[in-house]
């Protein structure tokens, strides 16, 4: 019945969600706390970023226990109590699966850093060249080398993400199996299904050295190789077993590799998160800035809405700056809010709010290194102060693309702690929570809230919006048009991405207009988003 394809998503980043306990840091009876709020937006589905227990050298993407909670988000019975509560509401739970790597910590590395242990060949571990140097001349994501010397096994390991985020060897069919066994254990428990992370980078094929480029150099060793596509299919009889659902994340993937990902005939994932279209304001990797282009950013949605039968539909994460200031106007704040909310739910595919998406939470309101936690921009300052960056050019260029940006805590009130906690928070709280917060947006029916809301209801009693087809009417440098088609029915929607007004050609009845217009005569206002029922 592919529920998923009439579902909305929503990502729960629970660190910064909701606190229950006094400690600052999210968690899981706080999540439960909070699910009405859920059930009001309408949701069918949470996925919860990883909540298993980890270090936290990258927040639980880097796992030591895949069958245990973070004792910090709580035990395993709240988890369970989270499953069921969140099923009461007929909202479905999605977990991470982080199987790219582990951390150093989990028991598999500590035990592979014997060679004669059974874990020996769980992890990618290489001797360096005969001249001294790295196993190889890969460069990781997070900017940095990526092979780290082990001096209890003199031998280096190989890790694309952070120091002690150790890549698993897929090579080794042990892995495979252990990765079965965590799937099962979750299945069993009622989750819906998985977001499985990095996902297109399991399988290397040698760890011989890459093209020289100027990042993620090695890369043509592991992006989207046919070793993957077959551990998908291994994982896909066990998915199979209990009908669970999941969604790649598909780092560098085109409309191609992507279709070949999610053919249902080839039974290896139902739906993927392409980046394509949140790299248009970017060179290559989102250190090389650019500015936004709209048209840029059209030409690529159309390009994805027509070359792929299903799409997973998103404008952010924890992973990505918040949209309004990137993708919208923060002069136009609620305007450009609503314009992306409704963006998001007319577009053909499973869409994807990120928690405070849906009070328009704005980017974080730090001035200082001494305020971020993330990994990635520590590691990225790092490597800028070596190469002598200046310090005020480093800043900017972290400022714009940290991913603490959308990961200071949920807004939910203006008190002190916004609702989230009442200690000190793990990470800043905006200091825009007195006016950006969920209670107030609760009362007021023209808010971004609001409107998430009634868009959310406007798409699930509407066929059209939710299986029709995808019609593009025109992608200019300010307006983006197009069609929800299905049957005889038909939907227009006309956006315009920009502080200055326009006109347009489209016309029809108006069933929605973020600036409360009964009747659309082709001028669109600054931030202008409409639906027409064309005639
Ligand atoms: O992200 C993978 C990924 O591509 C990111 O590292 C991306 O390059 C970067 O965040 C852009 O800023 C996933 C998770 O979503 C991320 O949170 C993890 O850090 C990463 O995998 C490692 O598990
Ligand atoms: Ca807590």
């Amino acid at each position: 019945m592919e529920w998923w394809k009439d579902a909305i998503i929503y990502q729960i980043y629970p660190r910064s969600f909701q606190d229950s306990n006094g400690d600052g840091i999210g968690d899981i009876p706080g999540i439960i706390s909070r699910l009405d709020h859920l059930q009001q937006l309408g949701v069918n589905a949470l996925w919860l970023s990883p909540v298993y227990k980890s270090p936290n050298a990258d927040n639980g993407y880097d796992i030591s226990d895949y069958r245990e909670i973070n004792p910090e988000y709580g035990t395993m019975a709240d988890m369970e109590r989270l499953i069921a509560e969140a099923k009461r509401r007929g909202i479905r739970v999605i977990m991470d699966l982080v199987i790219n790597h582990t951390s150093t910590e989990h028991y598999w590395f500590q035990k592979s850093r014997d060679k004669t242990s059974p874990y020996a060949d769980y992890y990618y571990w290489q001797h360096g060249k005969a001249d001294g140097s790295l196993p190889n001349n890969w460069t990781g994501f997070f900017g940095e080398d990526c092979w780290e010397f082990d001096p209890q096994r003199c031998e280096y390991y190989l890790h694309l993400f952070a120091r002690t985020q150790a890549d698993l060897n897929y090579h080794n069919p042990a892995v495979l199996e252990e990765v079965k066994d965590i799937l099962r254990f979750w299945l069993r428990k009622g989750v819906a299904g998985f977001r499985c992370d990095v996902i297109n980078i399991l399988y290397k094929d040698t760890l011989e050295d890459g093209k020289k480029r100027l990042a993620l150099t090695g890369s043509e060793h592991y992006l989207s190789l046919e070793g993957t596509h077959e551990i998908l299919r291994q994982l896909r009889e066990v998915l199979d077993e209990y009908n669970a659902i999941t969604v790649g994340e598909t780092v560098f993937v085109t409309p191609s590799q992507a279709q070949d990902l999610c053919a249902p005939a080839r039974r290896e994932l139902n739906m993927v998160f392409s980046f394509e279209h949140m790299e248009c304001d970017q060179y290559f990797i989102k250190w090389f800035k650019r500015k936004f282009r709209p048209k840029v950013f059209f030409d690529c949605l159309v390009k994805w809405q027509t070359s792929l039968d299903w799409n997973t539909i998103y404008l952010e994460n924890h992973d990505q700056p918040r949209s309004i200031p990137r993708f919208g106007s923060e002069a136009y704040w609620k305007e450009s809010g609503k314009l992306l909310a409704t963006l998001l739910l007319t577009l053909r595919g499973t869409p994807f709010i990120y928690q405070g998406q849906e009070i328009g939470m704005v980017n974080f309101d730090f001035d200082r290194m001494r305020q971020l936690n993330d990994v990635e921009s520590k590691n990225v300052e790092k490597v800028l102060r070596r190469f002598h960056v200046p310090q005020r050019l480093r800043w900017k260029l972290i400022r714009r693309t940290s991913r603490d940006n959308a990961r200071t805590p949920f807004q939910w009130d203006e008190g002190p702690g916004a609702g989230f906690t009442d200690a000190r928070p793990w990470l800043g709280i905006n200091r825009n929570s007195e006016q950006i917060n969920l209670s107030r947006q609760e009362k007021d029916k023209d808010s971004i809230w609001w409107w998430y809301k009634d868009l959310g209801r406007l798409r699930r009693d509407s066929e059209v919006l939710r299986r029709g087809q995808f019609v593009p009417l025109e992608a200019g440098t300010q307006v983006f048009a197009y069609q929800r088609v299905l049957g005889g029915e038909k939907l227009t929607v006309v956006l315009n991405f920009s502080d200055q007004p326009a006109s347009v050609s489209h016309r029809g009845q108006v069933l929605r207009s973020n600036w409360n217009k009964a009747h659309f005569d082709g001028r669109l206002s600054p931030w202008e988003a409409v639906i027409l029922i064309p005639q």
